[in-house]
C-alpha cells in the first residue's frame, strides 16, 4: 500500500532542464503548487548509490530534508544490451568532457566506439531507457516507481528534440528517433512517462478519482 500524496506543494528535485521540462508537463494535472532547482536553490547531492532506485530515493530525500517540502527525484540513464547495459547509472557521467562538461554528442560517439571496441555492431544494438521517480516527505518517508522503454541504436544520431541520448534511440514499433518524436508523443511511451503512470496509480490516485 502506497502513501498517498496529500501535499499542496512539490519540489521537482532535479538540476537536469531537459527532464524538469517533461516532469512539468507530466505534474501539470495533479499539482497546483511545484518548485524546480530555480525557484528553491537546494543543492545537488553526490549520487554515491549503485542503482537507479537508490540514487533517486537520494536525491528526492535530500530535496525534502533541505526544503521542509515534499519532493519528487528522478533517476534515470540509458542502458546498452551489449555493453552490460552501460552507461546506466552513469549515464550524465559519460558525457562529462575533458573539460568536465556536459556534451552528449561526446557521450553519444563514446557509446558507438565502445561497441566497436567489443566488436559489435552498432547500429539496431538492443538498448532501453530506465527512469526511476522517488517522491520523498520530509518525515523521510519515500517511495519509488520504475518504468522502462526498449529499443535499438541509431546511427549517426537523429533529431533535435528532447535531450541527452535521445537522438540515437529508436524506440520498438517506432521507425523516429526520440528526438524527432513529439514530446506529447515521448511521453506517452517513455521510461518517464511509465514510471509517472505507476506513480499516479500509487499515490495520486485520490486526485484522479
Ligand atoms: P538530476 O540528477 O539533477 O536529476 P542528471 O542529468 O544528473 O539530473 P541523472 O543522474 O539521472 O540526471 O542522469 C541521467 C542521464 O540519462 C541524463 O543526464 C540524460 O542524459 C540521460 N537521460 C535520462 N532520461 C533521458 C531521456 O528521456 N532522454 C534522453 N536522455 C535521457
Amino acid at each position: 500500500m502506497h502513501r498517498l500524496f496529500e501535499e499542496k506543494e512539490l519540489v521537482v528535485a532535479t538540476h537536469n532542464a531537459g527532464k524538469a521540462k517533461e516532469i512539468a508537463a507530466l505534474l501539470g494535472p495533479f499539482i497546483s503548487r511545484f518548485y524546480t532547482a530555480n525557484d528553491l536553490d537546494f543543492p545537488e547531492p553526490e549520487e554515491t548509490e549503485d542503482s537507479f532506485v537508490g540514487n533517486a530515493a537520494l536525491k528526492a530525500l535530500s530535496a525534502a530534508q533541505y526544503t521542509g517540502k515534499a519532493a519528487l527525484a528522478d533517476d534515470s540513464g540509458f542502458c546498452v544490451e551489449a555493453l552490460d547495459g552501460a552507461p546506466g547509472i552513469y549515464s550524465a557521467r559519460w558525457a562529462e568532457n575533458e573539460h568536465g562538461e556536459r556534451d552528449f554528442n561526446y557521450a553519444m560517439e563514446r557509446v558507438r566506439q565502445a561497441l566497436v571496441d567489443k566488436g559489435v555492431e552498432a547500429q539496431g544494438a538492443k538498448a532501453s531507457f530506465v527512469c526511476v521517480l522517488s517522491l520523498a516527505w520530509p518525515d523521510g518517508h519515500v517511495e519509488s516507481f520504475e518504468g522502462r522503454v526498449h529499443g535499438q541504436l541509431c546511427f549517426p544520431p537523429r533529431g533535435d528534440k528532447g535531450f541527452g541520448y535521445d537522438p540515437i534511440f529508436v524506440p520498438d514499433g517506432y521507425e523516429q528517433s526520440f528526438a524527432e518524436i513529439d514530446s506529447q508523443e515521448k511521453q506517452a511511451i517513455s521510461h518517464r512517462g511509465k514510471a509517472f503512470e505507476a506513480m499516479i496509480a500509487g499515490c495520486f490516485k485520490a486526485l484522479v478519482a
